[in-house]
């Protein structure tokens, strides 16, 4: 694969391999690569403009909005709302689905798009890498009509890409269309995406196991274990701990170097903390088309039935064999 290929001449390119050829889907990417440029840009100058902090405002799921929360939520709903290429959005940061259909060609459009527009939002205000996750479907409602509930209610099987982008020390896309997953790192002086890490699969053992072990006490017995496994002296281990704390940039690193990224269901969160829509199920779908493995510890993420849009689950995920060993330790304590 040529490496010198910008994201836009590889959704070009690649147009043929999507399922449309109106050349929808393209401009569906095209919006999210606009208004990642754009976030990026804001988040590059936090500290100098007023945009750290806390908005005031409380989301559906009590959590307190950053500023840039509610920015960067702006930013990819007028991106993808402007350009006419979805009929509807779930956003973390909204209560409710987004129905596009002000015109005509809102309700034409075939696709919806779940996001969380700034993953690991707690890290702004202390520079530390934050980012953007999405995933795209098919609606099952009839084109033509309002986007309805259960167009965003399937199954993350049944997910046309998924994607995330990484604000850190370089600011990278990864993005999947069902067909391997390809890395894009952004130049920042011309302003482009370029192809940086074609083919990217993870190592199917690593030697990281990130989670929050200030929860360590309410965690299930069989996921306690796991962790007194990978501390343990033997053979390849102990395992290097390594959490930042914004699940995009945690998982990016795992799908580079090898590892295991785990968040539980626990005394406080008893489905876990992530949102299976827009967190989970595209982390999943980029982790297995990269080789990797994403399970809520009994059944695969990518085959849960949802029943919510901000509903969450607890999420292992993955270097394959490492996702088995602790499947294997939660068996134990559930047989
Ligand atoms: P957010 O989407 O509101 O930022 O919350 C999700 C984030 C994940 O990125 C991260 O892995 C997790 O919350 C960290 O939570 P905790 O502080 O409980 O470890
Ligand atoms: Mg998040």
């Amino acid at each position: 694969m040529n490496k010198n290929i910008t994201l836009g001449e590889f959704i070009i390119e690649n147009q043929k391999h999507y399922e449309s050829t109106s050349g929808e889907f393209s401009r569906l990417l095209s919006s999210i690569k606009l208004a990642a440029k754009v976030v990026n840009h804001k988040i590059n100058k936090a500290g100098l403009v007023d945009i750290i902090g806390y908005s005031g405002i409380t989301n559906i799921q009590g959590e307190d909005q950053k500023k840039l929360d509610i920015y960067a939520n702006d930013i990819f709903i007028s991106a993808i709302t402007n350009r006419e290429v979805v009929c509807g959005i779930v956003s973390e940061e909204n209560d409710d689905f987004i129905i596009l259909n002000g015109n005509d060609n809102s309700m034409s459009n075939k696709y919806v798009i779940l996001l969380d527009p700034l993953d690991g939002s707690s890290n702004i205000d202390v520079n530390v890498s934050v980012g953007t996750i999405f995933s795209i479907y098919k609606r099952v409602s009839p084109v033509g009509t309002p986007v309805k509930k259960e167009d965003f209610l399937q199954k993350g099987n049944k997910q046309l890409a998924a994607g995330y982008i990484v604000y850190g020390t370089s600011t990278m896309l990864v993005l999947t269309t069902g067909n391997g997953v390809n890395g894009f790192t952004l130049n920042p002086a011309i302003g482009s995406f370029y192809l940086s890490h074609p083919d990217i699969k993870i190592p199917s053992k690593g030697n990281i196991y990130s989670v929050n072990e200030g929860n360590y006490l309410q965690f299930p017995q069989g996921i306690k274990d796991y962790i007194k496994y990978c501390q343990e002296a033997n053979e390849d281990r102990p395992y290097t701990s390594r959490y930042i704390g914004s699940m995009v940039s945690d998982f990016h690193r795992n799908m580079i170097k090898g590892g295991i990224y785990m968040y539980p269901n626990c005394d406080i969160n008893n489905k876990g903390k992530l949102r299976l829509l827009y967190e989970c199920n595209p982390a999943a779908f980029i982790a297995e088309q990269a080789g990797g493995k994403a399970t809520d510890g009994f059944q695969r993420i990518l085959d849960i039935k949802p029943s919510e849009i901000h509903e969450r689950s607890p999420f292992y995920c993955g270097s394959v064999k490492m996702v088995e060993k602790l499947e294997s330790f939660i068996l134990k304590h559930n047989t």
